[in-house]
């Protein structure tokens, strides 16, 4: 965990950086911070990245060597860099044209290797490839007015993942190799979150939705809600190591909240 002192000084300076490092081919908008120099001539703290990245909702980081990090900009931009020593290099961008407000690493063809989603606040989300961040697929401009989240998983568990989403109050489900939409839901829904997982046992993974809500992996019938919702910052983990998930959360007060989805509970209190 970072201080928030230190957060604060990295973030800015990886503000700095990147400004810089993008500048030359970047237009007028985003050339107000290119007054820091070249990034060739600042070092980076690499070993701050990762809890950086998973701090900010617009940024990414790609362990490996090198360790790339994909960033998304309030302008429409998504620049994917490259560590070099203690340097980062800019690597490739893209233009998306609307602001970026999340950006999110999910393999997506199950090669093994990550992809890039990149959600505007105009609710276009975006698949990229992470090394050329060519547009892969893209849900059609003005198709949605807000999409609040998504996720990715092969729910029925053909070997396919699907790019499940919560648009406009609804579930859709789209198929990535086809980018056809293959399931839109009647029922509405409002939530800030979800998540793919199997949280009851049976094999199959079901999709867990911040207000409550758990679905089925086949018809996605609603399995269970749990009337208090699942708060904030939730997660899925085997918290008791039955082998089966939990879902992992803050309730309304901030309070850690762990729901046993199986049992139909809350095991923490
Ligand atoms: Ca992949
Ligand atoms: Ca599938
Ligand atoms: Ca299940
Ligand atoms: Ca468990």
């Amino acid at each position: 965990m970072l201080s928030k002192g230190l957060y604060s000084t990295i973030l800015l300076f990886v503000t700095l950086v990147i400004g810089t490092a993008v500048a030359p081919g970047v237009g007028h908008a985003e050339r107000e911070s290119s007054r820091a120099g070249a990034p060739d001539l600042l070092n980076m703290n690499i070993t701050a990245l990762p809890d950086l990245a998973a701090r900010i909702p617009t940024m990414e980081y790609v362990p490996g060597s090198p360790a790339h990090v994909v960033y998304g900009t309030g302008r429409g931009f998504v620049y994917l860099f490259t560590m070099s020593g203690h340097r980062l290099r800019p690597v490739t961008k893209i233009n998306l044209w609307k602001g970026i407000k999340d950006v999110d690493l999910s393999d997506l063809d199950g090669d093994g290797k990550p992809e890039v989603l990149a959600l505007t606040k105009e609710a276009v989300l975006y698949a990229l490839d992470l090394k050329s961040l060519k547009i892969i697929w893209n849900t059609e401009e003005g198709y949605f007015e807000g999409i609040s989240c998504f996720t990715v998983a092969d729910m029925e568990q053909d070997g396919e993942s699907e790019i499940i989403l919560l648009a406009d109050n609804h579930l859709f489900v789209f198929d990535i190799g086809s980018g056809y939409e293959r399931w839109k839901s009647l029922e509405e829904y409002e939530a800030t979150d979800i998540l793919a997982g199997d949280v009851d046992g049976d094999g199959m993974q079901e999709l867990v939705l911040s207000n409550g809500t758990v679905l089925d992996s086949r018809l996605y019938e609603e399995e269970w809600t749990y009337e208090l919702t699942f708060g904030h910052s939730m997660d899925l983990f085997d918290i008791d190591s039955d082998g089966v998930l939990e879902v992992v959360s803050l309730d309304g007060a901030g309070d850690l909240q762990i729901v046993d989805v199986d049992d139909r509970a809350r095991q923490w209190q």
